[in-house]
């Protein structure tokens, strides 16, 4: 069974105590860690680990103060599984807490446990009471259903319970999907000495690998990922849920900002405009009105804009879900179904929060007539939506893109029709997009092993699907093998897979010694040293002795007699020609000595050799040429 990574925020009114809490639970002061221990890649402000076990992971988030909250909150909406709504037991609910549970709700959080922290600030008689208005003001909220939990976060008293609590409520809830193109809203960007750029933020989605090639957007900007961390320590690969850093070369610190975004292959989409669903707070304190400046907060971008209605000229109070534009003054990287939260930048307050329903929004008129075209999108297309079930699934037979679409089979066979489809069987369908995306994928990956291993045929294509194979269906990745085999680009042979241009060689940097080694090795003749010894005698190092004695031995440049012999294989070829020049059928041992004039040491190990390769066979104690 997979690990599975959970991320609980914490979410209450200042001073309420969720720092205090978050150290209870985890013994990490997240208040206390300063500039200077920022810069270091293992220590994350505000992200503490909560328990681990071979089952699941929980880290906590706690983030110092309000505005930080919501950054915090878009940016790792995808990651947190979990809200713990602090509210002190002396003061209740307060107007950040509501604005929390405003922001919550916007972002489609589910799961939520309300701890009332500072339990020893009132009377035991109050506490009933206090509980009471706090359930009154959760009412309608994600929190309506939730376990209460009282602690003394300084005592420690209550705190065991919530974190058994915070456990089994996790252990019951389902992984997100770690499937799908990796996706890293940029939160951090800073330098470490000796190791160059490196990126911090919650991994929206998929997942990524050590070596991976990424690309950053909007900017179009190619990079590696050679290192990742998670919590202190080196981690080969993250999933969708867990908070990283990671390591990037081919980038500087300075061509990169939060709210850039960190994408396994380009099929994102950059724009300024989007087609958005949104809801407003409830105690909205000024109008907004057509066209107001707005800050939008998605991802990890906090991008100026503005609102534009196509049913109304300004909004005072509304609970109906409203359909409109944004449009941006830069570009963001987004898809269906990103939440986003807009704010006013003066006053500062929160205007709502929604999801976007097309990232490719374009000039509408004014009317009722682009609100039910908006209104057809948020639904979507029939095809619109065996899209979006073959993104989740990857490759789906018919009877389950009818179950996922619920559509018509009729209807779901002609858009099939179409060219975005593919279909891998007789009756499994993909996308050509997937097709496209796990062929660039295939291409990094064995380019990459490559440029490690230039003397190997290629990659083991039990390696190259491994990771693979969490995300996407053996079949689909046999399927895009053979289709990149079919189309030339890449080459099989038994079970390693190359670049269909990719030839192996010595590493560069010793083809010179190796080609010195090879032509000493000739002029010696049968009189050859160790092999070792040449590899030595032209400085080339231990680590690499073996394999390139593997990779000559195996494009047949040298010829091994014995483990430590080995002849130049034009000597080799040279010394069966005369061989066979000067016996008839057969021979034995001393007519081979006489012609090739070789000592023991090497004569018995080549005739062998001369079996084992079918030149000849033995016959008692004469060889039979074959
Ligand atoms: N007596 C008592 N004080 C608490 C408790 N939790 C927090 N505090 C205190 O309340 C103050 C604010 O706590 P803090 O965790 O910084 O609040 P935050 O702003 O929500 O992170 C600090 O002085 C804490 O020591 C508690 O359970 N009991
Ligand atoms: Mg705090």
């Amino acid at each position: 069974m997979n690990k599975r990574y959970f991320t609980i925020g914490m979410a209450g009114h200042i001073d309420h105590g969720k720092t205090t809490l978050t150290k209870a639970l985890t013994n990490v002061d997240t208040d206390r860690l300063k500039e200077e221990k920022e810069r270091n890649i293992s220590i994350e402000l505000g992200f503490a680990p909560l328990y681990e076990d071979d089952e699941i992971q929980i880290s906590v988030v706690d983030v110092p103060g309000h505005e930080r909250f919501i950054r915090q909150m878009i940016a790792g909406v995808a990651g947190i599984d979990l809200v713990i709504m602090v509210v002190a037991a002396d003061e209740g609910v307060m107007p950040q807490t509501r604005e929390h549970l405003e922001i919550l709700r916007f972002l489609g959080v589910k799961n939520g446990i309300v701890a009332i922290t500072k339990m020893d600030k009132v009377d035991e008689e109050l506490i009933e009471v206090v509980k009471e208005d706090i359930y009154d003001e959760l009412k309608d909220t994600v929190f309506e259903s939730s376990p209460y939990m009282l602690v003394d976060s300084v005592s420690y008293k209550g705190i065991e319970e919530l974190k058994s609590n915070i456990i089994s409520t996790l252990k019951g809830q389902e992984m997100r999907d770690i499937r799908g193109a990796f996706r890293l809203p940029i939160d951090q960007v800073f330098t470490v000495k000796g190791q160059g750029t490196v990126v911090r933020g919650t991994v929206y989605e998929g997942s990524v690998e050590e070596g991976q090639v990424l690309t950053v957007l909007p900017k179009g900007l190619h990079v590696r990922a050679r290192q990742i961390q998670v919590h202190h320590h080196n981690a080969r690969q993250v999933f969708a849920g867990q908070r990283a850093a990671i390591n990037l070369s081919g980038v500087a610190k300075e061509e990169l900002e939060r709210g850039d975004v960190l994408v396994s292959s380009e099929h994102f989409i950059v724009t300024k405009t989007i087609d958005v669903a949104m809801q407003v707070v409830s105690d909205l304190d000024h109008m907004v009105k057509q066209r107001m400046p707005i800050k939008c907060h998605i991802g990890t971008a906090e991008v100026m804009g503005r609102i534009v209605f196509f049913d109304r000229n300004a909004i005072e109070t509304e609970n109906d879900e409203i359909l409109c534009q944004l449009r941006l003054d830069e570009e963001i990287v987004t898809k269906r179904g990103d939440r986003f939260i807009l704010r006013r930048p003066t006053p500062q307050e929160t205007i709502s929060g929604g999801w976007v329903i097309e990232p490719r929004g374009e000039k509408y008129k004014f009317g009722y007539r682009t609100i039910e075209q908006i209104e057809q999108k948020k639904i979507g297309t029939p095809r619109e939506r065996i899209t979006a079930a073959l993104v989740e699934g990857k490759c789906l037979p018919l009877p389950e893109l009818i179950k996922r679409t619920s559509l018509p089979e009729e209807s779901i066979l002609s858009e099939l029709n179409s060219v975005e489809f593919v279909f891998i069987d007789q009756k499994v369908y993909t996308l050509k997009s997937i097709i496209e995306t796990l062929l660039d994928e295939f291409s990094d990956r064995i380019s990459y092993y490559h440029s490690q291993h230039s003397m190997k045929a290629g990659m083991n294509k039990a390696e190259l699907f491994h990771h693979l194979q969490k995300e996407y269906p053996k079949a689909l990745l046999e399927y895009v093998l053979d289709h990149g085999v079919e189309k030339q680009l890449l080459r099989k042979k038994e079970q390693y897979i190359a670049l269909f241009t990719f030839i192996p060689h010595v590493p560069k940097n010793w083809q010179r010694r190796t080609e010195n080694m090879l032509n000493k090795m000739k002029q010696d003749g049968f009189q050859v040293q160790y092999l070792t010894d040449y590899f030595k005698n032209d400085g080339i190092p231990d680590h690499l002795i073996n394999d390139i004695k593997h990779f000559l031995e195996e494009e047949e440049m040298i010829v091994s007699l014995d483990e430590q012999y080995y002849w130049h294989k034009d000597i080799f070829n040279q010394a069966v020609d005369r061989l066979k020049l000067g016996t008839s059928s057969e021979f034995d041992i001393g007519e081979a000595k006489q012609i090739l004039s070789l000592s023991r040491k090497l004569m018995i190990p080549f005739l062998e050799r001369l079996d084992q390769l079918q030149y000849t066979k033995r016959v008692e104690n004469k060889r039979v040429w074959k």
